[in-house]
């Protein structure tokens, strides 16, 4: 590997983003005629805008809002996107910028560059929108407006429904399209797999990359900055999927470290172990990536007993996981398999049933098994038609509890964690305090935490795991002393 990477970016097709729009058209139409509605009206989303820090004129660097990025791959802010449910045909409507952009911004690009680049049948300005649907519209009556409404059930924030200049004039369909379009996203496509699985390419070569040059009084945020570069310089990802997470020793069980507060900065120790989170994103989609390993390139016994229940669990579900599977079972699967090691590492004594009803599960892993992933990294569509979220701790985290279905991206993600805020209640409490061996559990306070994760596919018979890290112990250590390890793409 010469040149630093065996990867380069990969050309984007915006077909990719025209059968999105087909997909959705089909969806839509279908429950339209089901409901014995007619077949007009448009599809009407907004981008996002550009946000400037605080009150100042600093922007923040732009990501497009994912629906829209979804139907029209569009990267600029300021634009909206209309789909004809008669006829099929998409109106991108772009920003209407003032002279001085020119001298600013650089060139301003005419309506029928963006008609031909982001493959739509038409391109007009957004302060038209009003005249154009009403020009374009085969029903009688206003115009109707299909708009994005409904609750995202990882943040409980709500999408915002477009808004322009003559919106009043038109009607407005607020509740058909956001299940139908967040449904449309949590079935992969082809097009969308391949920069899935590009986005994992890179991140697994920048995990490797960063393993191998991890060295003992290193800081944090240098395994951060090894992973930024590597899957910039190398990979042409300008985003990440999310603010990376790169853990050592004790605050490995801190579950979102990285964050300002907690800012990716302490030194890296001798017999510290590793947990590194970290995902890079290509043209919006996402990958979501977890490796732990230990910091001097040496498992001890208790690392490679926390990190072995972990791999087992995570090879577990993905020998089980196919269509059908409720992702429930799973997660109660990755954590009978931890149990159950943990009582042979003597930290824990009992039955392990007895222990799964006891949720001791959740004290080890307090969050869910994995999430939708795509072009956000906990994608959409987890709790769609009124399915219910479980009570119980741990099974309250999880981001879905639906079957898998063929097509479906999601996360494995176990992990083992000792935190004293948890454990330490459960330990001197009635019900739980019989579970705990004391005298080992007390070796592994300070330990931190182990989590594996990978991002899968699920196929027509199984499943397929995208992430290529080394897993086993030995992987890891052969790696960590400089053994090749090749991505294949
Ligand atoms: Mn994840």
């Amino acid at each position: 590997m010469a040149s630093g990477s065996a990867l380069s970016p990969p050309q984007v097709p915006m077909e990719l983003h025209h059968k999105n729009r087909q997909k959705l058209l089909e969806s839509l139409r279908q429950h339209l005629s089901l409901s014995s509605r007619p077949l007009h009206g448009f599809v009407l989303l907004q981008g996002g805008e550009e946000q400037t820090r605080h009150d100042t004129d600093h922007l923040e660097l732009f990501r497009q809002e994912s629906y829209f990025a979804y139907l029209f791959g569009v990267k600029e802010p300021g634009f909206y996107g209309a789909i004809d449910v008669a006829n099929g045909e998409s109106i991108l409507f772009a920003p209407r910028l003032p002279d001085e952009y020119a001298v600013w911004l650089g060139e301003i690009k005419p309506l029928p560059y963006f008609k031909e680049h982001y493959m739509v049948n038409t391109a007009y300005f957004a302060d038209e929108i009003a005249s154009v649907l009403q020009q374009h519209y085969q029903g009688s009556g206003a115009p109707l407006l299909f708009l994005l409404h409904g609750l995202n059930t990882d943040s409980n924030n709500f999408s915002k429904p477009a808004e322009f200049q003559g919106i009043d004039k038109l009607d407005k369909d607020l509740t058909t399209l956001h299940p139908i379009l967040t449904e449309c996203r949590v079935i992969k496509t082809d097009l969308e797999i391949s920069l899935i699985q590009y986005a994992n390419n890179i991140s697994s070569e920048a995990h490797v990359e960063v393993m191998r040059k991890a060295k003992v009084g290193m800081k944090e945020y240098q395994l951060e900055s090894m992973f930024l570069h590597h899957t910039y310089m190398y990979g042409g990802c300008r985003h990440c999927s999310y603010t990376c997470i790169c853990a050592t020793g004790d605050n490995s069980s801190v579950l979102h470290y990285g964050h300002a507060a907690a800012p990716n900065d302490k030194t890296l120790e001798d017999g510290d172990i590793a947990l590194l989170d970290m995902g890079a994103e290509y043209h919006f989609y996402g990958s979501d990536i977890t490796c732990s390993f230990p910091i001097n390139g040496k498992f001890t016994s208790d690392q490679s007993l926390i990190y072995n229940a972990v791999l087992d669990a995570h090879n577990a579900v993905l020998s089980a996981m196919k269509p059908g599977v409720g992702w429930v079972d799973m997660h109660i699967l990755a954590e009978k398999v931890i149990l159950e090691s943990l009582k042979k590492g003597q930290i824990l004594v009992g039955d392990v049933n007895d222990m799964l009803s006891a949720r001791l599960g959740a004290l080890f892993m307090p969050h869910g098994l994995g999430h939708l992933l795509g072009i956000d990294t906990h994608d959409p569509g987890g709790y769609l038609k009124g399915l219910e979220r479980r009570k119980e701790p741990g099974l309250k985290s999880l981001r879905t509890a639906r079957e898998l279905q063929e097509g479906m991206v999601i996360t494995v993600e176990p992990g083992c964690y000792f935190i004293n805020a948890l454990l330490l209640p459960a330990m001197n409490s009635p019900e739980t305090s019989k579970f705990f061996n004391q005298q080992v559990i007390k070796k592994f306070n300070g330990f931190g935490g182990v989590r594996i994760e990978s991002d899968v596919l699920v196929t027509a018979t199984g499943c397929y795991n995208m992430t290529k890290c080394p897993r086993t112990t030995q992987e890891i250590e052969a790696v960590m002393a400089g053994a090749p390890w090749t991505i294949s793409s």
